[in-house]
């Protein structure tokens, strides 16, 4: 892996136009790394197309270059495409998947099941976000961060990291994170952009979510709920549920949390958490989903009464 930096730097120095993609649904990670890449390659002369199957959430509108990101790849060749936080090549969307003028494939990645389909993969699952790989090549480069560009990488770091909370929060996410900071970044004002910022409905949904907490086996598993009907009276969607789960996972004593979410009638996508000692992925395979040790989830059909009644069976018979 020490030598796929090195190629990578040398295919930024052969080649001209870049294409860059991430997953669907993009996150902070995503579209901070991307952008991050993006702001670095332009500041170097080179041509720069950012393409994204599902559009910027406005949360990221405040990051240099989230407007110039493409619905659609335009119809011409590219001498590389860099592919970032992926994990799965199909979750780039059917357009990036089926383009086939990208030139050589670089994937950077930190998943640690990512697929090795570029021509150069650079995968490091201690990396604490895909940023950091941006960081690694930049550094490499020999790029002194420009403003922009830290911001970029900031903000990827701080959100994979959980604000620096979550267990990949290392030295090298740290360090970066002070590095940028030198280069001009604004902590307080990354973290109003990010959490100060919420739409006033988010709040209002909060209100009639937490109501529902229900607290079960022993005090060590905890839900919420969200329904249809709480979307209509507020005017709020799905998108703003992001983090809802973390109030039942809050409680002390809490090692499994679940957020039921309400996707049509009968039908509910299950959403779970684990502080760390429990393994949620388990509970989401026996229910036919998928996810990692500490966040999975699934889909199950059923009233809202039988789908608790699956998962509290489910969880209690293992904790
Ligand atoms: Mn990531």
């Amino acid at each position: 892996m020490t030598e796929t930096i090195p190629a990578i730097t040398e295919i930024i120095r052969r080649c001209t136009s870049f294409l860059i993609t991430t997953h669907e649904s993009p996150d902070g990670d995503a579209i901070g790394s991307s952008l991050g890449l993006a702001s670095f390659l332009r500041a170097i002369g080179k041509d720069v197309c950012v393409h994204y199957k599902d559009p910027v959430p406005d949360l990221y509108a405040f990051l240099p270059g989230s407007d110039a990101v493409c619905a659609h790849i335009p119809g011409r060749d590219f001498d590389a495409a860099f592919v970032l936080d992926i994990g799965e090549r199909r979750r780039a969307g059917e357009e990036f998947c089926s383009f086939s003028r990208c030139g050589t494939v670089i994937n950077l990645d930190h998943h640690l099941t990512c697929e090795t389909f570029g021509d150069v993969n650079l995968i490091d699952c201690q990396a604490a976000a895909t940023g950091v790989l941006v960081h690694r090549v930049m550094a490499h480069y020999g790029y002194a961060v420009d403003r922009q560009t830290a911001l970029c990488l900031y903000v990827s770091i701080i959100t994979d990291t959980g604000s620096f909370r979550y267990s990949n929060a290392n030295r090298e996410a740290f360090s970066i994170a002070g590095e940028m900071i030198e280069a001009g970044v604004n902590a307080w004002d990354v973290a109003e952009q990010l959490y100060e910022n919420q739409p006033q409905k988010r709040l209002e949904l909060l209100a009639r979510c937490l109501p529902t907490l229900e607290v079960f086996a022993g005090g060590q598993a905890a839900s919420v709920t969200v329904t249809l009907d709480m979307y209509a009276v507020t005017g709020a969607d799905a998108d703003l549920t992001d983090g809802f789960v973390n109030y039942p996972r809050s409680i002390r004593g809490v090692e499994v949390a679940i957020f039921y979410r309400q996707l049509s009638e009968n039908r509910w996508k299950v959403g779970f958490r684990s502080k760390g000692k429990v393994n949620v992925a388990a509970f989401s395979r026996a229910m036919g989903g998928g996810g990692h040790h500490n966040a999975a989830g699934c889909t199950i059909d059923g009233t809202l009464d039988e789908v608790r009644d699956t998962v509290r069976a489910i969880v209690e018979s293992s904790l």
